[in-house]
């Protein structure tokens, strides 16, 4: 079980690592592509685009070891931020993007801090 916690996103947000992920979730999202960060094979990376204050998709299938891009396109700030707060993308500016791995079956529910109506479903598979 290796998800990233909210230290480790805010430490890549620092770094300015996650705007490159941007782009190439975005070459993810046509084809099937291998990410080459990542010791998981066939890693695949989803997008998951929040615009007018909604997550699309609302609901995201993947397989464990895939990794979620989500990408505000709004001028207000989001986060997706699971219910617990088992793990959070940390706050996402217009343009900002955070990424996190999901490595463990099972359903997980997330909102935004600032808009709780704003709610997101992501069901991890084998
Ligand atoms: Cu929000």
């Amino acid at each position: 079980m290796q998800r990233l916690t909210r230290r480790e996103v805010s430490a890549l947000l620092g770094a300015g690592l996650l705007a490159p992920l941007a782009a190439q979730a975005r070459a993810a999202d046509a084809k099937d592509t291998r990410d080459a960060s990542s010791e998981d094979h066939n890693a695949q990376t989803h997008v998951i685009d929040i615009r007018r204050a909604t997550f699309e998709p609302g609901t995201l299938t993947i397989k464990a070891g895939d990794h979620i891009t989500w990408v505000n396109h709004d001028i207000a700030p989001h986060t997706a931020t699971e219910m617990e707060g088992e793990w959070d993308t940390g706050a996402l500016k217009r343009g900002e993007t955070g990424t996190l791995t999901f490595d463990t079956e099972g359903t997980h529910a997330y909102y935004c801090v600032f808009h709780p109506h704003m709610t997101g479903k992501i069901i991890v598979t084998a």
